[in-house]
C-alpha cells in the first residue's frame, strides 16, 4: 500500500475483534483477563502459545493489518518489528516487572549450595537478550546458547558461585515454563548448577502447574515468577508454602502490543 491512501484513514481500533493471547493459565492470560473486566472490552482474549502468537503478528505485519497481541518485554520481536505498548492507564498489566526467583521449603536445610546460586543467581535485561537472541537468531540449542553467555560473563558467573561448596550425587530439579524469557535465565542457572556438581533436571510445565509442584516439594526451584502483578494471582494462592528469593531481573514489562503503523495508542481506545 502507498501512503496516505484512503485504507490508511480507517479507524484500526474498530476492526479489532480479538486480543491474540498466549497460554491458558500464564501469568500473560491471567492479568490480559483482568484488563478486559476492568476496561470493559468487548473483544475476544484468544488462548494461543508464545510461537503462535507471534506468527500471527508477524502475518498480520506483512499485509500491515490491525492487530493486538500480549506481549512483554525483554522480548527479541521488538528488535526485529516496529511495535508499541498500548497505555495502559489502569495499570492492570502492571507498569514495571521483576522476575522472581523461588524455591521450595527446606532447601536452604537440605540443598545449601543449590538454595546459594539460585539466592545469588540475578543479571541485567541485557544478559538475557543476549542469550535469547543467540538461541532466536543463531538457531542454536538454549543450553548451547546459555553455556556461551557463561563464557563470555566468567566474572558475573564467578562472583555468583564465590564461596558456595561444590557437591557431588546430589539432585535437583528446576520448573520453567516454554517461555523464551524462562528458557534463558533456567539455562544458565542449570549449567551453574552442574559446575557445582549436581545433576540437574528441566521440567517445562505450565505455570500453574509450576506453582504447584513447588510448593509440594515436587521440585526445587523456579525462576518464572514475574511479580508484582504477572503471577500474583498464583503467588498469593502459594506464597505460604513457598520460599520467594526476591527478584532475579528487573525493570520488565507486559502489555498489550500493536505494530507502529496502527492509529491507537491507549487500551482505551479498544472497542468496549
Ligand atoms: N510471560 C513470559 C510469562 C512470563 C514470561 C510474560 C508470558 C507470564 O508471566 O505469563
Amino acid at each position: 500500500e502507498t501512503s496516505g491512501n484512503a485504507a490508511e484513514e480507517t479507524n484500526d481500533a474498530a476492526e479489532i475483534e480479538e486480543i491474540v493471547g498466549i497460554e491458558p493459565g500464564s501469568g500473560t492470560m491471567n492479568i490480559a483477563e483482568e484488563t478486559m473486566e476492568e476496561y470493559d472490552l468487548s473483544v475476544e482474549l484468544t488462548p494461543s502459545s508464545e510461537a503462535a502468537m507471534l506468527s500471527e503478528l508477524e502475518r498480520a505485519i506483512e499485509s500491515q493489518e490491525p492487530i493486538v497481541v500480549t506481549l512483554w518485554q525483554p522480548h527479541w520481536s521488538f528488535r526485529e518489528h516496529d511495535l508499541k505498548f498500548l497505555e495502559d492507564p489502569k495499570e492492570t498489566l502492571g507498569a514495571s516487572e521483576n522476575i522472581h526467583t523461588m524455591v521450595r521449603e527446606g532447601l536452604e536445610d537440605e540443598q545449601i549450595s543449590a538454595y546459594q546460586l539460585l539466592d545469588n543467581f540475578y543479571w541485567e535485561i541485557e544478559d538475557m537478550n543476549k542469550v535469547m537472541s543467540n538461541f532466536r537468531d543463531d538457531d542454536v540449542e538454549p543450553r548451547e546458547a546459555a553455556a556461551e553467555w557463561i563464557e563470555n560473563n566468567r566474572d558475573e558467573v564467578d562472583a555468583w558461585i564465590e564461596d558456595i561448596e561444590a557437591v557431588e550425587d546430589e539432585t535437583i530439579e528446576l520448573a520453567y515454563v516454554n517461555w523464551d524469557t524462562e528458557t534463558a535465565s533456567t539455562n544458565v542457572v542449570a549449567l551453574v548448577l552442574e559446575e557445582l556438581g549436581y545433576d540437574v533436571e528441566l521440567t517445562m510445565v505450565d505455570m500453574g502447574v509450576a506453582f504447584q509442584a513447588l510448593s509440594s516439594g515436587d521440585v526445587d526451584g523456579m525462576l518464572i515468577a514475574w511479580l508484582p502483578v504477572g503471577a500474583a494471582s498464583y503467588y498469593e494462592e502459594y506464597q505460604d508454602e513457598i520460599v520467594d528469593l526476591g527478584p532475579n531481573l528487573e525493570g520488565a514489562q507486559q502489555g498489550f502490543v500493536v505494530p507502529e503503523y496502527m492509529d491507537i495508542d491507549s487500551i482505551e481506545d479498544l472497542p468496549t
